[in-house]
């Protein structure tokens, strides 16, 4: 057997010369990276080491060859039908050399370990492994192997996947690009985004070409449907008992104060107020100056209990608005808490009050506890101090909470309006030509 080693810059370079210098039946024994010259081990520069080695013993005329090639050398014999046949069993196959580098050596590793004629020279002269020499692959590597095979594949198909995604938003037109980041800007979740620009593009007045006027059109369409409450929303004229419940600070006193006054003012019914917030030293006292103001009875409860007793007192009124205290609502204690206060007959409403100038996430994660309660529909406070509004529509899309009232600044009665679909899309969208 002939072996030689060959210094190149890759693989496929030392294949004529092996070629060449040993003929179609060489095989690759093994390739490894190195790095040769430079100086004081800086600059060294990254080589391929090619081992590559060809059988001169004469063929053995028992073994029948396999493929074509030289026309006179034996086909290899299967590595593992050939252990121990030693140097003189036969030349090895020339398709070897047509394999990928690594699957070459992994082959003449696996082989080596059998005892093949594609095993380095010295191992078999000598019988004993050279220590210099990696050791035959074992088995688990092979798995180990395969595991990270799969994981490159899954890897490329995610970024395929990243891909396509990417492409299309570039091929997305300027128009939709356009309406995507208005409502990004708006703190629109991305999910229903993406759910709105794919009812658009299916909607039948929608081309590839069409501009902002006709996306932003069909856009205020998709979105009225999604908001509108579909029933009203509103204090209607049969109830008797409104709640009012939210976290802390997001206006819930004067958001009922403001709901009072219109009942009192333009509906001419006889109101009453119960407030069960004794927790905050000066609650009471705030309710009770707007009690004053507007001319309304007003009952203080301490428990659950008390509340036969503060209804039994306002047994009179047409109407009784009933405050609770504000907490952290992000604890269920609190929620179970203030639920406990909660008439649930058919003439009672509850309302959670949410400031709009909150983050989603938080929002989200109050809603979704009073959802739990049988809660549906929402005050959204102090739109006067922000510009997104976006939170009222992934609110009524990820847990179907209706928007009733809107409240735009401090002033009792008057900033405070019943929720409008068309509205507050229209405020979403923003104008189509606006740069
Ligand atoms: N800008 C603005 N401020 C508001 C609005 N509604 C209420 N506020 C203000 O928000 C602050 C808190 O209002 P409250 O009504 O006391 O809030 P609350 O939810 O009852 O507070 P707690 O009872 O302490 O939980 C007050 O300064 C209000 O004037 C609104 O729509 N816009
Ligand atoms: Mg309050």
């Amino acid at each position: 057997m002939r072996v030689k080693r060959y210094v190149v810059d890759d693989v496929p370079q030392a294949l004529p010369m092996i070629r060449s210098e040993l003929g179609q039946d060489a095989v690759i024994l093994n390739t490894k990276e190195i790095y040769v010259g430079g100086f004081l081990g800086l600059f060294r520069k990254k080589k391929m080491e090619v081992i590559a080695a060809v059988e001169t013993n004469p063929p053995l005329p028992a073994v029948p060859r396999r493929t074509g090639g030289a026309g006179t050398a034996p086909a290899r014999p299967a590595a593992t039908g050939a252990s121990g046949t030693g140097a003189a069993g036969a030349a090895p196959n020339p398709a070897v050399l047509l394999q990928s580098p690594s699957l070459a050596s992994d082959a003449a590793a696996e082989a080596g370990a059998a005892g093949t004629p594609t095993a380095p020279l010295h191992h078999r002269e000598n019988g004993q492994a050279d220590p210099q020499e990696p050791p035959a692959r074992p088995a688990s590597r092979l798995v180990v192997d395969q595991d990270a095979v799969l994981e490159e594949i899954r890897q490329m198909k995610a970024m395929m996947a990243k891909l396509a995604r990417s492409r299309e938003l570039e091929e997305e037109s300027a128009a939709i690009a356009k309406l995507r980041q208005r409502l990004t800007d708006q703190d629109v979740d991305r999910e229903w985004i993406d759910l709105l620009i794919d009812k658009i593009k299916v909607h039948p007045g929608y081309t590839p070409e069409a501009g902002r006027e006709t996306i932003w059109r069909i856009a205020a369409e998709v979105l009225e449907e999604w908001v509108n409450p579909g029933e009203p929303t509103g204090i209607r004229d049969g109830i008797r008992v409104v709640h009012l419940v939210g976290p802390t600070g997001v206006g819930k006193t004067t958001t009922l104060a403001k709901l009072a006054a219109d009942q009192v003012l333009r509906s001419k019914r006889k109101v009453g107020f119960i407030t069960s917030d004794t927790y905050r030293i000066a609650a009471v006292d705030q309710l009770r100056t707007y009690a004053n103001i507007l001319n309304v009875p007003m009952e203080v409860v301490f428990s659950p209990l008390e509340l036969a007793r503060a209804f039994k007192q306002l047994e009179d009124r047409e109407i009784i608005f009933m405050d609770t205290a504000g907490r952290n609502f992000r604890n269920e204690l609190y929620v179970s808490e203030v639920n406990s206060l909660i008439q649930r007959e058919e003439d009672c409403d509850t309302y959670l009050v949410l400031s709009l100038t909150g983050k989603t996430r938080d929002l989200e994660a109050v809603a979704s506890r009073f959802k739990a309660y049988g809660v549906t529909k929402v005050i959204y406070t102090k739109q006067d101090e922000t510009d997104s509004i976006g939170p009222v529509l992934n609110l009524a899309m990820q847990h179907n909470l209706k928007a009733a009232y809107v409240t735009t600044g401090q002033n009792v009665p008057d900033d405070i309006e019943p929720f409008r679909s068309d509205r507050y899309v229209a405020q979403l969208l923003g104008a189509y030509d606006d740069d």
